[in-house]
């Protein structure tokens, strides 16, 4: 006997009859939204004065990102690319420690072992941010496959680009979820462009959800700008991951409104105008109409919510810059258990610079 799997559109709010997004965390998911578009800017700024390395912006995919880890629990497992900076921010991760990251201080939780942008939570189950495109992808299979083992009742969730849909690891990945059920969602965001290449050059298939056919599980096309619409979509497939039925692929329609990266100038391949036109339909004015309807919020309430994001960024930022910086030795520790001879070897050769005066410790 063959399943059934489907291809399906999420439009609007029609899925949301049986995962309504909560009225009364409306506000909180926008203050998210709106954190995460603050952060952005500030962040784009701070690498043009040289005050941190490198930076991947979300403009653009708040409500595709704050929707889906409004749908997930605790317990579940997050295997980010590098874009999914308001998943962190939604799940508890600190801005501080966001910052930390950024600018590889002493209190980085990952030391300055990681690319600037590159953070991960322990505590959130937030798995380190991943450059080489897809290879979160068979992680989380692999994680929910030994969940699956151990009897965990947790779902784990991929967030990555339309671009990696061509990547080996997706269709690895797409192939064991499909074959051995687990409990995974892959969530696609496909902002339409991977760095300079545009999506209509990626695949040949009208849609990236249908992509999950092939692989013996439903598909999911949904407006990735509607917070709604996006949290109906994760909390259906986050659903149906736990109770045993399978892996679902999401595709959240975006659009991405900055640069690629803080190392690429988009306007050497993409025209203004199709930017111009994506920001009618920004996340955060769409969901900011839909509190000034329902008179969640009003126009003095909006200014407040920004100049708090402003003033909590600010402050954030601060802290991180004034944190004094990670000491140089830390270079020969938290990668091997007991340090090779080599490794020692390197210690000695450093410690012996620093004696000398050559290099600050
Ligand atoms: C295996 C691999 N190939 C190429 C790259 C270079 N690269 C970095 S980001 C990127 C585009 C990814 O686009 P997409 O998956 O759509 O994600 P987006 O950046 O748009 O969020 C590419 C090709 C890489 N990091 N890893
Ligand atoms: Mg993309």
């Amino acid at each position: 006997m063959t399943e059934a799997t489907a291809l399906s559109h999420a439009a609007g709010d029609s899925g949301a009859a049986k995962h309504a997004f909560p009225s009364s965390k409306l506000l909180d998911a926008y203050r998210w939204m709106v954190l995460a578009r603050v952060t952005d800017e500030r962040c784009l700024s701070l690498q043009r004065q040289g005050r941190i390395g490198f930076y991947a912006p979300l403009s653009g995919q708040e409500a595709a990102q704050v929707g889906a880890a409004y749908a997930l629990r605790p317990e579940d497992w997050v295997f980010p690319a590098y874009r999914e900076l308001a998943v962190a921010l939604v799940r508890g991760a600190p801005l501080r420690s966001v910052f930390d990251q950024l600018v590889g201080n002493s209190t980085d939780l990952v030391r300055g072992t990681q690319m600037p942008n590159h953070f991960s939570f322990r505590s959130q189950n937030f798995v380190s941010a991943s450059s080489p495109i897809g290879t979160q992808i068979t992680q989380a299979v692999g994680a929910a496959m030994a969940a699956q083992r151990r009897h965990d009742s947790i779902v784990t969730i991929t967030f990555f680009g339309d671009g990696a849909t061509s990547s080996n690891d997706f269709h690895a990945g797409m192939n064991f979820a499909g074959v051995f059920r687990t409990p995974t969602v892959f969530f696609c965001q496909n902002n339409q462009w991977a760095i300079s290449l545009p999506r209509e050059k990626q695949t040949r298939s009208p849609t990236l959800a249908e992509k999950a056919l092939a692989y013996g599980f439903s598909g999911v096309v949904v407006d990735g700008n509607d917070l709604g619409a996006v949290y109906a979509a994760v909390a259906e497939a986050r659903q149906r991951a736990a109770n045993g039925d399978g892996p679902t692929l999401i595709e959240a329609q975006v659009y991405r409104f900055g640069p690629h990266s803080t190392s690429d100038d988009p306007r050497r391949y993409r025209p203004e105008a199709q930017v111009t036109e994506a920001r009618q339909r920004d996340p955060i004015q769409l969901l900011k109409a839909r509190l000034l309807a329902e008179h969640l919020l009003d126009e003095p309430g909006d200014a407040k919510v920004w100049e708090a994001a402003r003033q909590e960024v600010v402050r954030a930022f601060e802290q991180a810059e004034q944190a004094p910086p990670i000491e140089a030795a830390t270079l020969f520790e938290n990668v091997f258990a007991e340090p090779t001879p080599r490794l020692k070897e390197e210690r000695s050769e450093y410690e012996a610079l620093v004696r000398d005066g050559v290099v600050k410790p």
